[in-house]
């Protein structure tokens, strides 16, 4: 059994990714092992722009602490919580094979650790290498508690693509003056949309273009003529991101973990929960000058959002003796380039080679069609809310806002206590047909429910996600947990299931966790229905799931023996 250690004592979060070495992933001599991480979940202080915040973090440090494992590995990662809130972790893209019990969603598949009390991740990854990430499952704690998952290939299994010189990842996440828990609380009490981020951050730090930020911003240092692989993570509440480094190319090769074709962009989108791997040439000869490397959002939907800017620094080593490089910045697209954004997701196609192919399900048994989008629901009795009309934000999928439960589903189901908990009845398309993308219906009120669709083991399921117009048309960034699926098809408009099948990509889709739903348009997805247990499926702009737009697929056990979910581990918390 071998240990990896990886949690320095707790430096601030200010020295800890400003020092260049502590960004790069150290060489793994073993693999197939198990490794063994200890997050406590304390309060930490930290400032950023001039505020001095107490946040929750693990072991102290902002963003959490990187775990890197290689294909093959077991993690037993301990959770220990020492705050008052109640604590959950996801470890977001990982399949879970049988271990549903360590996917981690508050009320999904686990109650959540109460404070005092901790509970232990135990899972193995399979068939899986690349950019992962892991963060809070409840509430809106993934403000600040969230981290890299880096899962190397197996010992001696090169990338399909040359070597690079350095790894470095690149988290991007939004960091409150305010506490975040208050900023949700707030929303759901009032009806209204939430108080918008202060900044967005770079490996935890805002960058010099906010006010009195200069000293928080990340710096890459690097030598020229090398190739560096940047490991992207969208670790952002609520906003989808453009990416560019001034003056470079970068070349995509991995999406969600997944090795993908090989293609040349300026810029980069990445929707929250998504992971991009690409390269970074470094130019031959050390230009006399900086970059920045910035990030902002790319809007639709009608409500205020953070317009601004996050910009780090990728400054070459050995560069000359001149103190006052010229800096340049890259041109990002506006905030609402759909064309953009459509342009980048035609180029996704999985690598689809003998060694990593594309097992794109080629027979349907199962179809869905899920509408999602946005809604109301009523005020509080003789109030106003400071929603649409003086009503609450709502959201939903065929009309259904998720109901969160007091227990887990996954342990109801396990049990057999399923009664009062859910029912098994999540519609498969919409209950009342209406023009999706057309003018919104006059009743925006949604209803609400704790529904599940139950799947037998081994079902091949097509889903389309339908986008509505209904308080205005929106990109939603969906993730499914416990499965990767293949974006067989997208468009815009309704989708028509007589014509716009024939364009499936059934041979080398994008295979991954997460995809942005066009905005006011479709998207198809097909997944193998093969691991039991409850999932979570769910927009990844946070204020949206909790809104309620996510529901839950129940996977049956099949036959065989290794086709059953495990029984529940003994410190499973309870509720
Ligand atoms: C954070 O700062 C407060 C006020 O200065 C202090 O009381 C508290 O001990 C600090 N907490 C930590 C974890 O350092
Ligand atoms: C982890 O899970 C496996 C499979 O259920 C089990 O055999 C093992 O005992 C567990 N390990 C720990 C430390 O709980
Ligand atoms: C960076 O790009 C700008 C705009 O295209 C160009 O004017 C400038 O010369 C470039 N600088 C370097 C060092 O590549
Ligand atoms: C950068 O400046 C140094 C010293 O002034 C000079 O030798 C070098 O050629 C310059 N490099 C470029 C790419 O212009
Ligand atoms: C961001 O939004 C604010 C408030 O609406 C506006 O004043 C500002 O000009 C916007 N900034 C950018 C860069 O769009
Ligand atoms: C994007 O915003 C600009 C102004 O900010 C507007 O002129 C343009 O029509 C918008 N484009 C789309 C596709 O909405
Ligand atoms: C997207 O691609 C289309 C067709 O190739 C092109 O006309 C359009 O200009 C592109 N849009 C952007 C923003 O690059
Ligand atoms: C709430 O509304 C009901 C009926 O509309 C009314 O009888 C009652 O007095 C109201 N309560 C308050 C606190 O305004
Ligand atoms: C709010 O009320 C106005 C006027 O009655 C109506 O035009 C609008 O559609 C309503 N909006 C919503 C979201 O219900
Ligand atoms: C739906 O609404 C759109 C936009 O108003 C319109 O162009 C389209 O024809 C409508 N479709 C149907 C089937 O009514
Ligand atoms: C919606 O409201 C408009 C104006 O009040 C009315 O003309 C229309 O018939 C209504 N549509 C439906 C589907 O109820
Ligand atoms: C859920 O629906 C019920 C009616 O089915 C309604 O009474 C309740 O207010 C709804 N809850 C929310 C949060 O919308
Ligand atoms: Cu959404």
């Amino acid at each position: 059994m071998g240990v990896f250690l990886l949690s320095s004592p707790a430096f601030p979060g200010v020295f800890l990714f400003t020092l260049i070495n502590l960004c790069l992933i150290p060489e793994l001599a073993v693999a197939g092992i198990t490794r063994h991480y200890k997050f406590d979940v304390n309060f930490q202080n930290v400032t950023r722009l001039c505020h001095t915040k107490s946040i929750v973090t693990v072991n102290g440090q902002f963003p959490g602490p990187r775990i890197v494992a290689r294909e093959g590995d077991h993690l037993l990662i301990k959770v220990v919580n020492h705050v008052q809130n109640n604590i959950s972790i996801h470890w977001h893209g990982i399949r879970q094979l049988r271990s549903g019990w360590a996917d981690g969603p508050a009320y999904v598949t686990q109650c959540p650790i109460q404070t005092g009390n901790s509970y232990v991740y135990n899972f193995t990854i399979v068939g899986q290498r690349g950019t992962l990430f892991w963060h809070a499952h409840i509430s809106w704690l993934r403000a600040t508690l969230y981290g890299p998952l880096i899962i190397l290939p197996k010992q001696g299994v090169p990338y399909p693509f040359a070597k690079p010189y350095k790894e470095v990842p690149i988290i991007f996440g939004e960091w409150w003056n305010t506490d975040p828990e208050a900023v949700i609380t707030q929303a759901l009490q009032t009806g209204g949309g939430p108080n918008v981020s202060d900044a967005y951050t770079i490996n935890g730090l805002p960058g010099p273009l906010y006010n009195c930020s200069a000293k928080d911003t990340f710096r890459l240092k690097v030598r020229p003529g090398k190739t560096y692989l940047l490991r992207l993570i969208n670790a952002a509440l609520n906003d989808e991101l453009f990416f560019s480094i001034a003056n470079h190319t970068l070349t995509v090769v991995e999406a969600d973990a997944i090795y993908i074709k090989p293609f040349e962009t300026d810029t980069v989108v990445i929707t929250p929960g998504q992971t991009t791997n690409v390269l970074l040439k470094t130019k031959n000869h050390i230009p006399n000058a900086t970059f920045f490397m910035s990030a902002r959002p790319y809007v639709t939907g009608l409500g205020t959002f953070d317009n601004s800017t996050v910009a780090g620094i990728l400054e070459y080593q050995y560069s000359s003796s001149i103190k006052k490089l010229p800096l340049f910045k890259p041109v990002l697209p506006p905030l609402n380039d759909t064309s953009f954004v459509t342009n980048f997701t035609a180029k996704l196609r999985s690598l689809a080679s003998a060694q990593f192919p594309a097992n794109v399900p080629q027979k349907v048994d199962k179809r869905f069609f899920f509408t999602i989008g946005l809604g109301t629901s009523p005020c509080h009795k003789n109030q106003t809310c400071q929603g649409p009309n003086g009503t609450m934000f709502a959201a939903s999928m065929n009309n259904v806002s998720f109901a969160v439960p007091t227990t887990a589903l996954l342990q109801a189901h396990f049990f057999g206590q399923s009664n009062g908990v859910y029912q098994p009845d999540f519609p498969t398309s919409p209950i009342f047909p209406f023009n999706y993308t057309g003018n919104p219906p006059n009743n925006t009120m949604v209803g609400n429910g704790t529904k599940l669709v139950v799947l037998p083991f081994n079902t091949s399921v097509e889903l389309v996600m339908q986008d509505t117009s209904i308080l205005g048309a929106e990109s939603h960034p969906f993730h499914l947990h416990g499965f990767n699926f293949f974006v067989v098809g997208q468009g815009f408009g309704n989708f028509d299931p007589n014509k716009d099948p024939a364009n499936f990509n059934l041979v080398d889709p994008i295979e991954r966790n997460t995809m942005g739903v066009p905005s006011g348009g479709w998207a198809a997805i097909r997944f193998l229905a093969d691991n039991p247990g409850v999932w979570f499926m769910h927009c990844h702009l946070e204020i949206h799931t909790s809104w309620g737009l996510k529901m839950a697929w129940l996977v049956l056990d099949g036959k065989l023996p290794n086709q059953k979910l495990l029984p529940p581990p003994a410190d499973l918390p309870k509720c």
